[in-house]
């Protein structure tokens, strides 16, 4: 991309709230370091937060009185927690849920280590010490290049966990997460218009299409369906939602369209089919700046509304509605995937041909349409700062025989998750350290359980005991978020065109002997002699020189908990040009790329075409034996594999659903009462989820807002799950190494089952 329309307006932020400066005039809680005592005691006082649950950072406003945490509500005008400016702040009931986390009696708050096979609670001295040990003789033994990386989304957010491991251990492996969330969505993404993946601008929109995207429960912060809702308010937008579940989404939406799970590809292109025919498509765009046109005419030729209906099960006189509708509103219109089309073995065609539908109608970067959201500022570097030089131990680490690995051998992307266990048989890997992740719910579940128990050393920072913290060597006991300071600096908010940073102090004192995550990392690098690459105090420290660069402090940013920094104009890529290689948005890719050398490699290529599931490499298909599809979501009330520990936030999901006065704790299979009915089966049976490989029992919830045809369950449950009495099923026990999309090897979630009553007939 080239040089972008930006300004860094110099202390012209905007201001946080009248939270922010009630707690700044009482002075309450300003601790810049993130040990300390509280200082509230006896009084009420507010402070500013960021939710990190859904990695989006809403800014809070936390109640502490005497010292504890009461209430959390959101920072009005907060980019990420509110519709921008003057507009109220809220949270979700997630971001609403870590004030239970916080004090929640199943919070591991100690460091514990392994003595004789069993893990036992430790002082810090002890397992620092330990770890250190630990990794010493690792690295001796194996070459730190076997230990693997594994970090979960919200500390994804501060380098760390990398300066440690990567940087100076030498751990040149990680998990990619684009093998388990969005790989066939971004990969495609980003060979055709040169950015990580499509990101409405929602509030401007006109025409939404939430394609196996569940935004009004499954949003990246509150700005997100506030968007939606402000789109569909003030510009009486059209939301269609193509989802074979009715969520809260397609409660919003004007049409619902519950397709035939897997088959998208086919849709996109019919739609694309009606919107050459119609010559509803940007031609200027198309013309200047997109290649590959021909071939996507061509291919979409004789992709007729009928020849997709056939496919999708979706009325072709509807098809045609929704293309004209869609194209009409362009470029305010956006069309967009994530993990309903993600998950599909078949995913990576499917994701390429709606993404094709927003280069046709030139919508990117443009108002309403698919923003390239940049933050138009940098951030200060405090190693360089203080003139430390970084090494770079990873780089001169052999790496494995990639040959045996297609996803990995063109060194354009990280470790396949479901491959995991073949590298830890093979001998590649050899240990494992985790913070925030829980791999055996991801995908390959048996297989990854036996791999962390062959590994020689697993050392994780977690809050709960799970799968993989009852299996490691090491458990440091993570602060939540109220418990340590924060930064994060962004473009995607609901200021469309603005760079906004936000930060926060501790609000608490530590629970337990729980610590941040900067001084894990700080303690742990002076155990191994290495303390001159953490000379910060606090991670507020490290991140107060960060914000050098934009001449802010990190206090004065907490206190008013967020600014608005830069301005980014639209249409970046007409300075500059995409950021592909040849400089366009492409539909096809003739020219030389390492996507289009991968995807040729793996039998697939970038070509505009209908890619369906094949019992090959794209998916498995039902038959007799297992007719019915089965994948797992996500709900509004919990989040990946961590809202399970919660048992409020477990009881409002189980409330949604009615199903909360059964003797049961667990996740439930929504299944359509024809499917049930044919079983025998009821709300409440338990029933067993059967696919060829392996079963699970879960409890069944029928539901006509499950497509017939197919099944699904919420993800994050079951024995391995962070849920205090392991309830309901790992849904991924049915997932093994060989279900992943071909091309970017992400763990594919769709398996052909059968569904059976347990106990027989009713
Ligand atoms: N509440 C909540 N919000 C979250 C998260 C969370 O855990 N909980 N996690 C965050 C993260 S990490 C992510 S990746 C995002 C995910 O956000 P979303 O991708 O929006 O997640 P889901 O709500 O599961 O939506 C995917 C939808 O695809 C549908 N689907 C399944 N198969 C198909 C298919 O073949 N075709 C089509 N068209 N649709 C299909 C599913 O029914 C489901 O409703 O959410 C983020 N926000
Ligand atoms: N079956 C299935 N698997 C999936 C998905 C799916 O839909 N279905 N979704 C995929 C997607 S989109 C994503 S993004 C990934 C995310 O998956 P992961 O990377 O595994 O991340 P989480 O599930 O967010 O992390 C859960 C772990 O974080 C720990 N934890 C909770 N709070 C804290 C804390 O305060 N500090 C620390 N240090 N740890 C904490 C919990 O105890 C638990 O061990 O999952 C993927 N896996
Ligand atoms: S949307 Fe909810 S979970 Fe996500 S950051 Fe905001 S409050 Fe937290
Ligand atoms: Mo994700």
């Amino acid at each position: 991309m080239g040089s972008q329309d930006l300004t860094v307006s110099r202390r012209t932020f905007l201001k946080g709230s009248a939270a922010g400066a009630i707690g700044a005039a009482a002075g309450c809680l300003g601790r810049s370091a993130e040990s300390g005592d509280v200082t509230s005691q006896g009084e009420r006082s507010v402070v500013h937060g960021n939710c990190w649950i859904c990695r989006a950072e809403c800014g809070q406003e936390i109640t502490v009185e005497d010292g504890r945490a009461i209430d959390l509500t959101g920072v009005d005008g907060h980019p990420k927690a509110s519709a921008g400016p003057d507009r109220e702040g809220t949270l979700c009931s997630k971001g609403m849920a870590q004030l239970e986390k916080t004090y929640n009696p199943n919070r591991i708050t100690q460091p514990h280590i392994r003595e004789d096979g069993e893990l036992r609670a430790a002082s810090w001295e002890e397992a620092l010490s330990y770890a250190a040990d630990e990794l010493e003789t690792f690295a001796e033994e194996h070459g730190s290049e076997k230990l693997l990386r594994y970090q979960g989304y919200p500390l994804a957010k501060h380098p760390w966990h990398d300066l440690f491991f990567k940087n100076l251990y030498g751990a040149p492996l990680k998990v990619g997460r684009k093998t388990t969330c969005h790989g066939p969505f971004s990969t495609s993404w980003e060979w055709m218009s040169g950015y990580g993946r499509e990101w409405p601008d929602w509030q401007n929109s006109e025409y939404i299409i939430a394609w196996g995207r569940n935004v009004m429960e499954c949003f990246r912060g509150q700005w997100e369906p506030k968007g939606v809702m402000d789109a569909k308010e003030n510009n009486d937008a059209t939301v269609v939602a193509i989802d074979p579940r009715y969520t809260k989404t397609a409660q919003k939406a004007d049409k619902w369209i519950p397709i035939e799970p897997r088959t998208d590809g086919a849709l996109a292109l019919a739609m694309g089919h009606v919107i050459i025919e119609e010559e509803l498509y940007d031609e200027a765009f198309v013309e200047e700046w997109t290649h590959g046109f021909e071939a996507y005419r061509e291919a979409v030729a004789d992709k007729t509304p009928e020849w997709a209906a056939e496919i999708t099960g979706v009325d072709a006189g509807e098809i045609r509605e929704i293309a004209i509708g869609f194209a009409t509103a362009a470029p305010s219109a956006v069309a967009f995937p994530w993990t309903g089309l993600a998950y599909q073995a078949n995913g990576f065609k499917n994701c390429q041909n709606v993404h094709a539908l927003n280069g046709l109608v030139g919508n990117i970067d443009r108002p309403g349409g698919t923003r390239q959201w940049s933050k138009g500022f940098s951030l200060a570097d405090p190693h360089e700062k203080q003139g430390i030089d970084v090494p770079a131990n990873y780089e001169d680490k052999p790496t494995p025989d990639y040959d045996d690995y297609p996803f990995q051998k063109h060194g354009i992307r990280d470790v396949s998750h479901n491959l995991v266990p073949k590298a830890v048989e093979r001998g590649d890997i050899k240990g494992f350290v985790n913070n925030w992740s829980s791999p055996p719910k991801s995908g390959n579940t048996d297989e990854w359980l036996q791999a962390l128990d062959d590994m020689d050393l697993v050392i994780t920072v977690d809050a709960f005991w799970d799968a993989v913290s009852k299996r490691a060597d090491v458990v440091f006991p993570g602060a939540s978020q109220l418990e340590q300071p924060f930064l994060k600096g962004g473009g995607d908010s609901s200021y469309s065109t603005s760079g906004w940073v936000t930060a926060s102090r501790p609000a608490i004192d530590l629970i337990g002997d729980c610590k941040p995550d900067y001084q894990v990392y700080k303690l742990l690098a002076e155990e191994m002699g290495w303390g001159e690459y953490f000379p910060w105090e606090s991670g507020a420290e490290y991140w107060d020189e960060q914000l050098d660069a934009i001449d802010m402090s990190f206090d004065e940013l907490a206190d008013q908990s967020y600014a608005i920094v830069s301005e980014v104009g639209y249409e970046q890529w007409k300075d500059g040009g995409f950021d592909t290689e040849n400089g366009l948005f492409n539909f096809d890719l003739d020219v030389k790329d390492e996507y289009a050398e991968l995807a040729a490699e793996m039998g697939a290529s970038t070509a505009p075409e209908w890619q369906p599931p094949d019992d090959k490499h794209y998916g498995e298909t039902t038959d007799d034996d297992y007719p019915l599809l089965f994948t797992d979501v996500f709900v509004e009330q919990l989040s990946r594999g961590h809202c399970q520990a919660l048992e409020r936030s477990v009881a409002a999901y189980q409330e949604r659903y009615d199903v909360e006065d059964w003797d049961y704790d667990g996740n439930v299979l929504h299944i359509n009462p024809v499917d049930a009915g044919e079983r025998g089966i009821r709300t409440g049976d338990m029933v067993r989820v059967e696919s060829a490989d392996d079963s699970i029992e879960l409890m069944a919830h029928v539901y006509e807002g499950a497509r017939p045809g197919w099944v699904a369950t919420v993800n994050g449950f079951g024995e391995t799950s962070s849920h205090p009495d392991g309830a309901g099923a790992n849904s991924m026990k049915l997932n093994k190494e060989r279900h992943v999309e071909p091309v970017t090897g992400m763990t594919a979630r769709n398996h052909p089952v059968e569904v059976s009553r347990v106990g027989g007939e009713n």
